[in-house]
This record gives C-alpha cells, sequence and structure tokens, in this order.
C-alpha cells in the first residue's frame, strides 16, 4: 500500500517513520520515496494500524487512497 505523508521533508523524517513502522510490523517491507513523500509498504497489518503509528511519530499521514 502506498501512504502519502506530506510532511515527510527530509531524510530524518523518513528514517523516524520507517522507525515507528517497523516497530508496529518489524516483518514490513517498508519503502520511502521523500521527494514525493510517499511511503509504500509491504505489510499484513491493516493501512489503519500503520497510518495510526505514522500519526503517532508525529506526522500527519494523509487519510485518503
Ligand atoms: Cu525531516
Amino acid at each position: 500500500m502506498e501512504i502519502v505523508i506530506p510532511d515527510m521533508t527530509c531524510g530524518g523524517c523518513a528514517k523516524a517513520v520507517a522507525n515507528a513502522l517497523s516497530r508496529v510490523d518489524p516483518t514490513a517491507r517498508i519503502d520511502i520515496d521523500v521527494p514525493i513523500k510517499i511511503a509504500r509498504i509491504t505489510s499484513a497489518l491493516p493501512q489503519e494500524r500503520l497510518i495510526e503509528a505514522i500519526e503517532a511519530a508525529g506526522f500527519h499521514p494523509s487519510r485518503a487512497s
């Protein structure tokens, strides 16, 4: 799935997002594209759960998909 994270603006943000995601799903495949502000995630968890983890890390992912 793809989650748009408009306030992810640099490598530090990307790392924080990736860390938050791997904490909720250590087996997730996470590929973050900072220039277009998208996290591509392969995970068995529901998208809502991943969005919550990103929000808990202080970011504001878009809920539109
Ligand atoms: Cu940043």
